[in-house]
């Protein structure tokens, strides 16, 4: 009796199983939205930046193309070696060491391959580095162009500091600044943040506009970078340089990162929380910050940290 169910059963976890990738392979493509990961989440989170944008196309496209057509190539020639060359039906093994014409293709074929995904790596990774003049075209997703999408000069300078173990955020025109730490389980449930994504004060930004993003750490500290995966950037904050990056966001949300260079005991507790709002809320908010300080200026935004 029990040797007749285990088909089914086995059927229906296979059947099960098959549902629960389908789930978090769509999942990843529309539930993904809040700017943080979920769980069973399977690729890149959901873009809204320009740079996501070609990160985005790179990744899902060309490489995901490349890869699965190399993977399928080394099944196709295990299958033949097995099949054909297996001790049964070929006891006599040929004594070849050299074929010209094969090692010359197994040469050739991968550095063609190669210089195909470095073309759009290279564009990608020189528009992440190129803060906008109004004038630079962005590759966005349509990464083997020579640059359509038009993006605006900065209106708004942030440096961010990395310190062991917490960010500083400074409004470098308005000279404000304001320190951004991890929140506990217990606060993070109760703002409705991610654990350990959550934090204090966030980094606040409006949408639809360019930001200089200018990244280093604290000079008698360690290196960390700054990342968020939502915009694309990710990039070394070192003690004595300063690196820049931008990043414009075309939706309203929050958006978390992490600390991304292994840098010492609680790298993994120095979440990156950046809040986009609308221009108005930004200019309420900042008002504020200038007036008084960061706490001020965060009640002046709606009372959910969370979406
Ligand atoms: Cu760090």
């Amino acid at each position: 009796m029990r040797g007749h169910d285990r088909p089914g059963l086995r059927a229906k976890v296979a059947a099960s199983a098959a549902a629960l990738m389908l789930a978090s392979w769509t999942g990843a493509v529309v539930a993904n939205e809040p700017g943080h990961p979920i769980p069973g989440q399977i690729g890149l989170q959901t873009s809204v930046t320009p740079i996501m944008d070609s990160i985005t196309a790179f990744h899902d496209g060309l490489l995901m193309w490349t890869i699965s057509g190399i993977v399928l190539l080394v099944l196709v020639l295990l299958i033949v070696v097995m099949l054909r060359f297996n001790a049964k039906r070929n006891p006599r093994p040929s004594t070849n060491t050299h074929n010209t014409l094969v090692e010359v293709l197994w040469t050739v074929v991968p550095i063609i391959i190669l210089i195909v995904i470095a073309v759009p790596s290279f564009g990608v990774l020189s528009d992440q580095l190129t803060i906008p003049d109004g004038q630079r075209k962005y590759l966005g997703s349509n990464i083997f162009s020579f640059g359509e999408v038009d993006v605006p000069a900065p209106a708004l300078t942030i440096k961010a500091t990395g310190y062991t173990w917490y960010w500083n955020y400074e409004y470098v025109d308005q000279a404000k600044a304001f320190d951004s730490n991890i929140l506990s389980d217990a606060d993070a449930a109760a703002t409705g943040q991610p654990r350990l994504l959550g934090v204090d004060n966030m980094l606040v930004v409006p949408v639809d506009t360019t930001i200089r993003m200018q990244i280093t750490a604290d000079p008698v500290g360690v290196i960390h970078a700054f990342a968020v995966p939502s915009f694309g950037i990710r990039i070394d904050a070192v003690p004595g340089r300063l690196n820049e990056t931008w990043f414009n966001a075309r939706k309203v949300g929050v958006y978390y990162g992490q600390c991304s260079e292994l840098c010492g005991k609680d790298h993994a507790f120095m979440p990156i929380g950046v809040r986009v709002v609308t221009q108005e809320e930004f200019a309420t908010w900042m008002a504020a910050l200038e007036a008084g300080n960061v706490a001020s200026a965060n009640a002046t935004l709606t009372a959910s940290a969370a979406q």
